[in-house]
């Protein structure tokens, strides 16, 4: 069993004009998808790993410093597929009284996360992700440079921002703190976060 591109959970023009069509063009049907066929190639010689869950794969790459390549590919698999779960129409969720009530507690409430996201991931230097995660009862944000996810340190990822610059520049060229202020004022699926703070947390594989 390969791994494959999931399809975006939205029209790819929906989210103008914060992420083009054009983005979604390049970003999925380009990006991601060189990922994903890469470390299927890659797993055809690695028959140990042939047919394992997603997760499974890269624990096992993380851990084994041959395994870089399929790491880096394997893991920017799931961190698009999360990413993509992480975005929604404009206006089209938002956070449930629970989720509020997580925000209020772990960061003083919803204008002071979208700050503090906004200034870890434009603090991020060079590639990288932005993530909003579940730290024992609380919220979390942190970041992570290249490929590197939450999911290696066992740390559940609610949702995640690309800060690659091949995430933004189409739309908004250098502007990187434009491009994710916009992600937490407007495109962040609350739904997502809710679901999987909820434990929801299918394969971001579905082969
Ligand atoms: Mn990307």
């Amino acid at each position: 069993m390969a791994f494959s591109l999931p399809a975006l959970p939205f029209d790819r023009a929906s989210l103008a004009p914060a992420l083009s069509a054009e983005s979604f063009d390049y970003h999925h049907g380009k990006h991601h998808k060189a990922y994903v066929d890469t470390a299927n190639t890659l797993l055809a010689d690695l028959p140990a790993l042939g047919g394992k869950p997603l997760e499974d794969v890269i624990r096992a790459a993380a851990a084994d410093p041959a395994l870089g390549k399929l790491f880096n590919n394997a893991a920017q698999h799931w961190n698009h597929s999360l990413f993509w779960q992480s975005l929604s129409v404009p206006g089209s969720t938002k956070p449930s009284a629970a989720v509020t009530t997580l925000i209020d507690a772990s960061f003083g409430g919803l204008d002071k996360f979208k700050k503090a996201f906004v200034a870890a991931a434009v603090g991020q230097f060079g590639s990288g992700w932005a993530w909003l995660v579940k730290d024992g009862d609380r919220l979390a944000i942190r970041t992570t440079g290249n490929a590197a996810l939450p999911l290696v340190d066992g740390q559940l990822a609610l949702a995640v921002c690309d800060v690659w610059e091949h995430a933004y520049y189409i739309d908004h060229r250098n502007a990187r703190a434009a491009f994710v202020q916009a992600f937490v004022d407007s495109l962040l699926n609350w739904t997502t976060v809710e679901s999987r703070l909820a434990g929801k947390v299918p394969s971001m594989d579905q082969g």
